[in-house]
């Protein structure tokens, strides 16, 4: 079994509920076991610059948590129960990255391993310096982890700051 971390983001239709029932639904996945799930978060949304620019509304909040999971499926066949699990949320994609949507699952470690394919990056992309990533993994993960070809976890929660990260007491 390998260990890995699955994050969660969803800023549609009761981004909050949306990302529970992921839980629930991360839970059923084949050949694997949820092991531990963050708090939630709620983030302002990070957008490209061109989607301000050209006068996109802005997007809702997002609410964002990370989840931890032992699997024996390999990246490519988790990748695509993720996104099997994002359809079953009506996740929409018109081709343009970074728009509002019910539910997306992004997977950010794969045990120590690096992929770089047309599919899939491992560590995901974006993972040092996004704070609604690495707060709730910085619950989960031990600060000693060594993300792969990125750096040690708590050094990069070290230079990420909680600037419109807001913790969720249920
Ligand atoms: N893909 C490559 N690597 C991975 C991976 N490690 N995990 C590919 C999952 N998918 C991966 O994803 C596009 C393609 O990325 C997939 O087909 C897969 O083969 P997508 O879900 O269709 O599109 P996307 O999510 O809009 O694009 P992207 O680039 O993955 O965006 P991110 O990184 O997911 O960021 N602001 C806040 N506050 N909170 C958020 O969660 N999320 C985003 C999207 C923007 N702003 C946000 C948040
Ligand atoms: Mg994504």
């Amino acid at each position: 079994m390998i260990e890995v971390y699955v994050s969660l983001g969803a800023n549609l239709d009761d981004p909050r509920a949306q990302v529970m029932q992921a839980i629930d639904d991360l839970a059923l996945l084949p050949q694997s076991r949820l092991l531990a799930v963050s708090s939630l978060y709620r983030s302002a949304p990070m957008v490209l610059p061109d989607q301000v620019k050209t006068g996109i509304p802005v997007q809702p909040d997002y609410i964002n948590a990370v989840a931890k999971l032992e699997t024996a499926l390999t990246p490519h066949t988790l990748l695509d129960e993720l996104q099997a699990i994002e359809q079953t949320h009506g996740r929409q994609r018109d081709g343009q990255r970074w728009r509002a949507r019910t539910l997306d699952l992004d997977l950010l470690l794969y045990g120590n391993q690096q992929l770089d394919n047309e599919r899939l990056q491992v560590p995901h992309t974006g993972i040092a310096v996004r704070n609604f990533v690495l707060y709730p993994l910085g619950e989960l993960a031990p600060q000693k982890l060594q993300i792969p070809g990125v750096g040690k976890l708590a050094d990069l929660l070290d230079r990420c700051s909680p600037k419109g990260l807001e913790k969720i007491t249920l």
